[in-house]
């Protein structure tokens, strides 16, 4: 069970095998769940208002890359950091459930990162930013990556005050992941498909998918990536300094 928002926590207020069915809305309890989770969900909400001020103060892009496990995030960062650090200003945090792993290969870039470790929870959420951004302390007219926890369902629901969401998917996890996973196209401005080196190698309908991301999600970006052979970096360098505000002098 996810330690903050509950999630696969299967255990109930009564006492009983599983092996009938019967409907649980009998539970009167469940009432506090929806609450308790109205709860969370609005001060996770107040303190993403309070980072996404900070960052607009301060003139940095804030950016939350979700994706499932592995589908190459922190190898999209080191790529973006090594080809764009002579001519941007870059922070990055990390979130991982356990090992500061992604960190270390953060560090080697030559970039300031700092790593969240989630133990049991499956999603970074505000408070846990604005603690590392406390600590992080990145300079105005910078870009600051978040990497959250891979998972392509809780980190959905938590705003970290980010200014845009990034989705990677790559081509061994199936074109049908935006249908299963909608609300985080859905909440998502830019999907980044990546490992298409290996699309001679898997049965992916890369047509379909990108068809399966715009029908949850008409006005998503998407951009085709290898970040092992480098290709379509291009356009994805070209999305990010897009997206950077301009200073005001
Ligand atoms: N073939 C191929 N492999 C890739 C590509 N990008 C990443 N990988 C590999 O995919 C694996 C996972 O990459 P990561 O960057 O660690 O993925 P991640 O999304 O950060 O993983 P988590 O942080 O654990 O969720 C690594 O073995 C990478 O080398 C790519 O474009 N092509
Ligand atoms: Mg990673």
């Amino acid at each position: 069970m996810c330690a903050t928002c509950g999630c696969g926590d299967t255990s109930h207020s009564h006492n009983h095998t599983h092996s009938h069915d019967h409907s649980h809305g009998h539970n009167p309890s469940h009432a506090n769940v929806v609450d308790v989770e109205r709860d969370i969900l609005h001060e996770n909400n107040l303190l993403a208002q309070r980072n996404r001020g900070y960052s607009d103060a301060k003139n940095i892009l804030a950016l939350n890359l979700v994706s499932s496990p592995g589908s190459g995030k922190t190898t999209l960062l080191e790529r973006t950091l090594t080809d764009l650090k002579k001519e941007i200003k870059f922070y990055v945090i990390e979130g991982d459930q356990q090992t500061s792993n992604d960190a270390d290969r953060i560090h080697a870039t030559g970039t300031k990162v700092t790593q969240i470790n989630t133990g049991k929870g499956c999603h970074l959420d505000a408070h846990m930013i604005l603690h590392a951004v406390q600590g992080i302390k990145p300079e105005e007219d910078s870009v600051m990556f978040i990497e959250n926890v891979g998972n392509l369902v809780c980190p959905a629901m938590f705003d970290l005050g980010e200014k845009e969401r990034v989705v990677v998917m790559s081509v061994t996890e199936g074109e049908d992941k935006p249908l299963k996973y909608c609300d985080m196209f859905h909440t998502s401005t830019v999907c980044v498909i990546n490992k298409i080196d290996l699309l001679p190698y898997v049965p992916f309908n890369l047509q379909k998918a990108k068809e399966y991301a715009l029908q949850v999600n008409p006005k998503l970006e998407i951009i085709e990536v290898s970040c092992t052979s480098g290709e379509g970096l291009d356009k994805w360098y070209s999305w990010l300094k897009a997206k950077i505000p301009a200073t005001v002098s």
